[in-house]
């Protein structure tokens, strides 16, 4: 065991950094990590269980929910409910927050947002889906805290992270102090550090975005497109294209090795199809952490204030010199179409 670190070990070695409430916010990531073993366990064995396929519910945005979805939701509510340190989990996969109201968590100061199973579309043919939370302090100070202590800017984020289940699973999270990933040891049980203070590339040459909808995307879009299409030594170009449809595994990727995601606003996604709450804020806090940006296009994802659970954003998120650029073009044609005024 001599050289390894567990996600617990470092977690404590970690609690020092935190302002505030240093105990607390170590059980919370704790608990997060137990449910994300559990959840990995039975993705792993989805082929092998009745757990596939659609369990014939939609959720509050009108997706198919598939069942592993619905045992990951329920997972990370019962550790998290039963941790004691979550007041509300606000989730993906339920219309309004989940206030958690149970004698451990009286005095419970934080705030959990998650999407327990991204990129389920994936689940049924074995490609990587992943986890992704975001953890923010209580404003209120009395009662039962609030859909207020919910919508909070990305910028308050105390904490934010996601896991991967890929060809192996990873845990990388942030506390606004750099980037750690983890992978799991299935022989011990244990997330092991692996990839401390993760650095994601300045510039990249990989551009992942679901091409299909070509036609539908704003015009700084189909001209980033084009520019990335385009031979250029000096920049690296032509970039090359990948995407797997599960955005934690796309931004992962990405962070790695540098590169740049994007899902921009399409005919029928108006607002962008991304959850701010659940997927933008804590992909962008971790993202900024390893040194790279998130924009929506024109402004920083972490400044956007939310109005509502489920709002949704478009995403521009990676290397800080491919998202600038990609601004640019945005502004560009927001500019030309008097959307916006400089
Ligand atoms: P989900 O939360 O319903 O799984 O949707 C989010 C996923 C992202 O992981 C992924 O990048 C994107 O949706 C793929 O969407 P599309 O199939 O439209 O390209
Ligand atoms: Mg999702």
């Amino acid at each position: 065991m001599s050289g390894i670190k567990t996600l617990g070990q470092f977690i404590i070695e970690k609690q020092a950094d935190f302002s505030y409430a240093k105990g607390e916010l170590s059980r919370l990531l704790r608990d997060i990590g137990i449910a994300a073993k559990i959840v990995n366990r039975e993705v792993n064995k989805a082929g092998l269980v009745d757990i596939l396929g659609d369990a014939g519910t939609v959720n509050i945005q009108g997706e198919g929910q598939k069942k592993l979805d619905i045992f990951a939701n329920t997972q990370f509510i019962s550790a998290l409910t039963s941790g004691g340190e979550c007041c509300i989990v606000a989730t993906e996969e339920e219309d309004e927050f989940v206030p958690i109201d149970s004698p451990v968590s009286k005095n419970a100061k934080y705030i959990v947002c998650i999407d327990p199973l991204d990129g389920s579309s994936n689940i049924d043919v074995n490609v990587a889906v992943g986890t992704i939370f975001s953890i923010y302090r209580r404003k209120s100070t009395d009662g039962m805290a609030t859909i207020a202590d919910v919508l909070q800017k990305g910028t308050e984020q105390v904490a934010a992270g996601y896991v991967i289940y890929g060809s192996s699973t990873m845990l990388v999270y942030t506390t606004g102090k750099g980037v750690n990933g983890f992978t799991l040891d299935p022989s011990i049980g244990e997330f092991c550090l692996s990839h401390p203070d993760l650095k994601m590339p300045e510039d990249g040459s990989i551009y992942s975005i679901n091409e299909g909808n070509y036609v539908h995307f704003p015009k700084g879009v189909k001209k980033y497109i084009k520019y990335a299409q385009v031979h250029d030594a000096a920049t690296n170009r032509p970039y090359t294209s990948r995407y797997i449809g599960s955005m934690v595994a796309d931004i992962h990727r990405n962070l790695i090795k540098g590169g740049i995601y994007i899902y921009p606003t399409t005919a029928s996604s108006p607002n962008g199809k991304l959850r701010l709450l659940y997927e933008c804020n804590p992909m962008a806090f971790i993202v900024e952490q390893a040194g790279g940006f998130a924009s929506d296009g024109f402004k920083r994802i972490l400044e956007i204030e939310p109005v509502e659970l489920h709002q949704r954003s478009s995403i521009f998120i990676g290397s800080k010199k491919m998202v600038r650029m990609a601004e640019q073009m945005m502004t560009e044609f927001a500019l030309e179409a008097g959307a916006i005024n400089m």
